[in-house]
Order: C-alpha cells, then sequence, then structure tokens
C-alpha cells in the first residue's frame, strides 16, 4: 500500500502542480507526506516563489523539515484562491464525496480545500467505497466545542449516529484527543451513505439512508460543532470556463 500511495503521489503533483503556481496547500496524514517529499524535489529555484499553507502541526512541520517556504492564508492577494491543494483522504464515494478527520486536522484541512482553485485529494485503493461509512466504519470525525460535546453527543444519536464517542488519546494522551484547535472529536458511526450515483428512483426517505450532503448539513447545524469530516460537493471550480470539474483522485 505504500508503494500505492507515493506513486498516486507522485503522479499527483506531477499532473497538478505548475512553475508558476505561487499558493500550495498541504494537509495532513501519511499520503500528503509522499506529496511534499516529490515537491521538495523540484529545482529550489521554483519553490522558492512558492508559499505552502499548512492544515496544522504536522502539515506544518511536515513543510518546514522539507525546506520550503511555509505560507499563511492570512499573506494571500486578496480575493484570489490557493493554486493548488493536496490532502489525503480516509474514505472517497463513486460521487467523490470524502470522509476526512482520521488525523483529526479535518478543521483546517476543509478550510483550505475550499480556498483552494483546485483540490488534489490522493487516495489509495483503500480508500474506495461504494458509499461513505462503508469501509470507514470508526464514525464521520466531528470537530467540537469541548464543552458542548456531551449535547452533541445526545444530537448525533438523535440523527441516527450508532454509538458516537468522544475520540481518546488511548496510550498517547489521557482522556480525550485535542485538536490543533484546540477542539475535541467526536467519531460518529452512520448507516451507509447512499451516494447520488447510487440512489434508487425512490425518494430517498424510503431507503432511510443520509445522503452525504443532506447528513453533512444537519451535523454542521449543531451548536458546537466547530466543522465535519464530510467533504461533500469539493469541485474543482474551473473559474476560466465556468465549468465545475470533479475533485482529482488518485486511487
Ligand atoms: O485526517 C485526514 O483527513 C487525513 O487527510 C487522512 O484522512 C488521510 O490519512 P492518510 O493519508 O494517512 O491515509
Amino acid at each position: 500500500a505504500e508503494m500505492a500511495k507515493k506513486a498516486a503521489a507522485s503522479q499527483a503533483v506531477a499532473d497538478h502542480l505548475r512553475p508558476e503556481h505561487r499558493w500550495v496547500g498541504i494537509g495532513s496524514g501519511s499520503t500528503v507526506v509522499y506529496v511534499v517529499q516529490e515537491i521538495a524535489k523540484w529545482d529550489k529555484t521554483i519553490t522558492d516563489k512558492m508559499s505552502f499553507v499548512s492544515t496544522g502541526d504536522q502539515s506544518r512541520l511536515l513543510i518546514e523539515e522539507s525546506g520550503l517556504r511555509l505560507g499563511a492564508l492570512s499573506q494571500m492577494p486578496k480575493n484570489t484562491n490557493l493554486d493548488v491543494s493536496f490532502d489525503g483522504a480516509d474514505e472517497v464515494d463513486p460521487d467523490l464525496n470524502l470522509i476526512k478527520g482520521g488525523g483529526a486536522c479535518l478543521l483546517q484541512e476543509k478550510v483550505v480545500a475550499v480556498a483552494s482553485q483546485k483540490f488534489i485529494c490522493v487516495a489509495d485503493y483503500r480508500k474506495t467505497s461504494e458509499g461513505l461509512c462503508t469501509k470507514w466504519t470508526q464514525g464521520i470525525p466531528v470537530e467540537v466545542l469541548p464543552c458542548a460535546a456531551t449535547r452533541v453527543l445526545d444530537e448525533l444519536k438523535r440523527l441516527g449516529s450508532i454509538d458516537p464517542s468522544i475520540r481518546q488519546g488511548g496510550s498517547q494522551k489521557a482522556g480525550p484527543v485535542v485538536t490543533d484547535n484546540s477542539m475535541w472529536i467526536i467519531d460518529a458511526p452512520f448507516a451507509p451513505l447512499q451516494p447520488h450515483s447510487k440512489r434508487s428512483s425512490a425518494s430517498p426517505s424510503s431507503t432511510g439512508a443520509w445522503s452525504a450532503e443532506t447528513l453533512a448539513e444537519r451535523l454542521i447545524a449543531i451548536p458546537g460543532v466547530m466543522e465535519t469530516g464530510l467533504f461533500t460537493g469539493m469541485v474543482t471550480k474551473d473559474s476560466t470556463k465556468g465549468s465545475q470539474k470533479p475533485v482529482a483522485v488518485y486511487l
């Protein structure tokens, strides 16, 4: 699987990073490490002109340790997007909706992904599924305000989550995992979501399964939820043509 991740990462960089790019988003997780390793091989006269925006402490350290220049969203010219962002995913459905947040970095990852002209998700074959929550059974990661966590748990159960729980640090840290934003993560398992491409003509409710888009809207509306790991409709806005291309996913 490491070979697949490495190959997918180098292909993604070859296909989508351009020498004229100036703002590049770097996600979190293990696959994106290979993306940065590829970029770090480029001639410094090119990469020294680029700024790399991180999506958390791991991403920031990865950029710094690779000798690439760190940039912040606040430094970007007004009304401009990052040229391209690279990130991983925990699961990818046929409509290219994603579950992210296995690494608890989903909040800044989504901000950077949405701020990017093109969002490249590098996910090897193990991540593809027929519907979100099919292969990724740990639950949809939800970043929450710690003081609201118990009320969010109750609301998640009302929405059909099966045994949602606050992510614990286990042997790494007593008590809950604390994110780079000083928040907690709740992992909320749901029955497999129904991708649009698999929707029967019957109304969605007849199957009882949530669509990723609808569930994402319901989750983000819960007071105390800061962000969710459902990345839906993450299309690449090709502003020149006004068309929208699906996010490029390397499987
Ligand atoms: O936490 C995240 O969203 C990461 O991007 C994660 O989903 C990808 O992790 P991996 O590249 O180590 O599989």
